[in-house]
């Protein structure tokens, strides 16, 4: 399956690369983002390809769909190197890559791949519900709850949106680390986004290097408008604010690769899977017709 059933240019002449990642092995709560991917392709079959805000036919848009990778059962950290090698391959041929998880887990291995094809630093913009802050979860310092860690060894300075869930011990690391101005709560940003102000999109570009890669953990959404996610917690934000953002973002730094992780999908249920659809072509369309390239 390709992206809108669109047929790949050769992956040196795309404008945009996507690549699925159906893994979901060490998720704790609904355990069904190994379908994400799937579920994604198949949502965007429907899609129209005119952006009704760009105004532009995407349909333009050079794409390359990659194979979904194989899922790497031997250990998370091998599974993790795999999706680093084949994002680091994707790189080196010109591809830009948009990465449909599968568990957030598979963020540290895209992450690793641009730290190793890019000479300077970046930034990373998480929107997610979580922290992921921890140093190990459930016996493995790989599981979907220890990604932000993991990329905060890496050394990569991050900025957080949409977090309302987190441990006693992921607190301490963040005040141990100085790391609370990284924190864009979610509270804060629903409430401020319901009074029309949207400051704090300005803070957070302000604090984005000029190169950036994007994580989306669909559960940064409001379960209201997203539900279909491993754990769902309330409080989120809206599709629009998450838009404002993305916008806001590409159309200021240079946007280095994304993905969009933890679609769990709810048989007879497709609006989630179609709002992650969505939210890919939004970051198509932002790629092509809004960056600074
Ligand atoms: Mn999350």
């Amino acid at each position: 399956m390709t992206f809108a059933a669109t047929e790949s240019v050769p992956l040196p002449q795309s404008q945009v690369a996507i690549l699925p990642i159906p893994y979901g092995a060490t998720l704790s709560y609904r355990a069904g983002a190994a379908q994400g991917p799937d579920a994604i392709l198949a949502a965007s079959m429907q899609m129209e390809w005119f952006d009704d805000e760009l105004l532009q036919d995407l349909s333009a848009v050079a794409l390359h769909t990659l194979p979904a990778m194989a899922v790497e059962l031997s250990s998370p950290e091998a599974m993790i190197q795999a999706i680093c090698d084949q994002a680091q391959w994707c790189g080196q041929q010109g591809g830009w890559l948009i990465a449909l998880g599968g568990e957030h887990s598979v963020s540290v291995g895209l992450v690793r791949a641009q730290q190793r094809l890019l000479a300077q630093p970046f930034s990373l913009l998480q929107i997610d519900a979580h922290a992921d802050l921890r140093a190990g979860y459930q016996g493995t310092p790989w599981s979907h709850a220890c990604v932000m860690r993991r990329i905060f060894d890496l050394a990569i300075p991050s900025v957080r949106v949409g977090i309302r869930s987190l441990s006693n011990e992921e607190w301490q690391f963040i005040r141990e680390q100085q790391l609370g101005n990284s924190f864009f709560w979610a509270r804060d940003i629903v409430l401020a986004s319901k009074r029309g102000r949207y400051d704090w999109v300005d803070q957070v570009v302000d604090q984005l290097l000029p190169s950036v890669y994007i994580t989306i953990d669909l559960d940064g959404l409001d379960p209201s408008v997203m539900p279909a996610v491993g754990t769902p917690e309330p409080g989120g934000l809206d599709y629009d604010t998450v838009l404002h953002l993305l916008r806001a973002v590409f159309s200021q730094r240079n946007v280095i690769g994304c993905d969009i992780t933890e679609l769990s999908p709810i048989a007879g249920q497709p609006a989630s899977d179609f709002l992650a659809a969505k939210l890919v072509h939004k970051l198509i369309g932002y790629r092509c017709h809004l960056s600074q390239l």
